[in-house]
């Protein structure tokens, strides 16, 4: 897959390479490749920004660099064009799996107060938020989707990884998990995962899923259609979590 990212920081986005699962993104065949405006500014300054119309503080990108930019990737790179923004719709798991699906994706990432709405207009085919609070441009929110993207790829090379079982891809959150000692502090590490009856682990695992998307994000169990087993299980959870909270 092909990334292609507009950005007035490259080095800042070219970054995401350094740590972690998009370190090897050439096992995964991933390509990322950054763009700066700047470079497609006309005059000798160099200016990318100007002042808003209407006034108020606060400058905005100008067009002719990011069309002039925009134009350049088109001759390579015919994927969709995204606008991370913070009046975009808020991205989720399955929006990145589709993406993860495409030959090429080119992202832009603004900086100042946005980019001028002609360009979002002509050329922009989703414009998409990381979630309701304010980072200061979108470096950051490309450098998540890049991330989010690479983990779903599939290694060339190498072992499967964990990223099929996700928390997410079955539209819950995950359950507890527990490593080494048994007992720290004084608190145990729940009994069924120590005794080694893995149908218990499986369905222990599945009702503290349920039970802690029950508690924290009810609204993501509204989008789901639980089978009757799940059901029961979520129904035990808040049975006893009704019970604890009379003790
Ligand atoms: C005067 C209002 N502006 C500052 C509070 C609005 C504003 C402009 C530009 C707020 C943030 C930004 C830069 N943010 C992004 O480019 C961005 C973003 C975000 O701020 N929050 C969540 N997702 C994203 S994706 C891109």
């Amino acid at each position: 897959m092909k990334i292609d990212v507009i950005t007035l920081f490259p080095p800042l986005v070219e970054s995401v390479l350094a740590y972690g699962v998009v370190t090897r993104a050439k096992d995964r065949s991933l390509i990322l490749q950054t763009w700066n405006p700047r470079e497609f500014a006309k005059n000798r300054s160099q200016t990318v920004d100007d002042k808003s119309y209407g006034g108020g503080p606060g400058m905005v990108m100008k067009y002719q660099p990011l069309y002039d930019c925009l134009q350049a990737i088109k001759a390579q790179n015919q994927g969709q064009i995204i606008y991370l923004s913070p009046q975009g719709r808020l991205l989720n798991q399955k929006k990145i799996i589709d993406w993860s699906t495409q030959d090429s994706l080119i992202l832009l990432s603004g900086r100042y107060e946005g980019i001028d709405e002609r360009l979002i207009e002509n050329c922009v085919d989703e414009e998409w938020s990381l979630g309701d609070y304010v980072i200061s441009g979108g470096e950051l929110a490309a450098m998540v989707v890049i991330d989010a993207i690479a983990r779903l790829l599939p290694q060339v090379l190498g072992n499967e990884d964990s990223a099929s079982q996700d928390s997410f891809m079955n539209g819950l959150l995950d359950y507890p998990h527990y490593t080494r000692p048994d007992v720290t502090n004084g608190v145990k590490v729940p009994s069924v995962l120590l005794e080694g009856n893995h149908a218990n682990i499986e369905r222990w695992r599945i009702k503290q899923a349920l039970g802690r998307t029950w508690l924290r994000r009810p609204e993501l169990l509204d989008q789901l259609e639980l089978s009757k087993a799940e059901q029961q299980l979520l129904d035990e959870f808040i049975a006893e979590f009704n019970k604890q909270e009379c003790d």
